[in-house]
């Protein structure tokens, strides 16, 4: 027999793709480098992980990762997701992408994958504007925002993601920024042990389309990076919206965290209930069994 091989963690280079074609300075970078890092750090093999996303920037992240995973339909990596959650328990489910596609398109979709609380990570990168098709206003622009679709500044009350999380029914709501790594990775890694589903806002700044727009959030850029006060209880769904209404830079760290039974666990006790029912017959037996129940 030949001698047993002991299976190392994923190295960064093992677990890296395609060079990414992200613009130089872009916030996403930084979120990518941190999902690498949390691969290698939690020992996870490529078989055990899966990364979807929808359309736009920070949706090609798949394309960069070494990995099963999905570059799919705008607006539509959540229900794709979903089904993979569903169907195979022994994955992580990592789902990456952008405001527009997680708040506009893909607005429903957010709010139905939160209440039936399915499990998988879903980390939004924010930067406040559709950077892939050069400068809209996006779901998650303040109000006076100049772009392609509002020239004039924009008009249309923003989104704020933490409130729609936690109003949707999330089981996991937290708040993070490209500019601290550290933070990201502690949050991803929280979001990812989370039983449930685990949603993260990462503000990552689009330089090429609204530069700056998280500097008061960058001590090294003059703003504050202001942690979850320590005193929080996350339990506490009240005390998480106060929180998420805070002015902007906010707060950053967990905001909400609940523990429900999942739509996963759920839907296993269902199947194990109907396979109990036919458990020693064959496929066929199983098949006429139905055919006879409809006549
Ligand atoms: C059905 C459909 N509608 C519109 C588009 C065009 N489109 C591509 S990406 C995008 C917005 C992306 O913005 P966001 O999700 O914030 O990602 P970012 O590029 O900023 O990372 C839009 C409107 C599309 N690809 N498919
Ligand atoms: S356009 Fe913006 S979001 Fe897209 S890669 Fe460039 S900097 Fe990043
Ligand atoms: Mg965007």
């Amino acid at each position: 027999m030949p001698p047993a091989i002991e299976r190392k963690p994923l190295t960064k280079k093992e677990v890296a793709a395609d060079h990414p074609t992200w613009c130089p300075g872009c916030g996403d970078f930084s979120v990518l480098a941190l999902y690498f890092k949390l691969i290698e750090k939690r020992k996870m093999w490529h078989e055990k992980i899966t990364t979807i996303a929808g359309i736009g920037c920070s949706s090609r992240f798949p394309y960069f990762v070494q990995a099963h995973g999905v570059h799919f339909i705008h607006g539509r990596a959540l229900p794709f997701a979903t089904g993979i959650s569903l169907s195979r328990p022994d994955l992580h489910v990592f789902v990456f992408g952008g405001d527009g596609d997680a708040f506009s398109i893909g607005g429903n979709h957010f709010n139905h994958a939160a209440r039936k609380n399915v499990k998988l990570t879903y980390v939004v990168m924010d930067n406040w504007v559709y950077g892939l098709t050069k400068k809209q206003t996006s779901p998650t622009s303040p109000l006076g925002f100049k772009s392609k679709t509002d020239q004039w500044g924009a008009v249309d009350y923003p989104i704020n993601p933490m409130k729609q999380a936690i109003a949707a029914g999330a089981t996991f709501v937290a708040r993070t920024t490209s500019s601290n790594p550290n933070h990201v990775l502690q949050t991803m890694e929280a979001a990812m042990d989370h039983d449930g589903f685990g949603f993260v806002e990462c503000l990552s700044e689009c330089v090429e389309f609204y530069e700056g727009a998280f500097d008061a959030a960058n001590p090294r850029k003059g703003g504050v990076f202001r942690e979850v006060p320590k005193d929080h209880d996350p339990a506490d769904e009240l005390a998480a919206y106060r929180l998420a209404g805070a002015e902007f830079p906010g707060y950053f760290g967990i905001f909400y965290r609940a523990g429900k039974p999942t739509k996963n666990a759920k839907e296993a006790g269902i199947n194990q209930a109907a396979m109990d029912k036919v458990r020693g017959l064959k496929d066929w037996q199983i098949l006429q069994k139905n055919f006879e129940r409809m006549k």
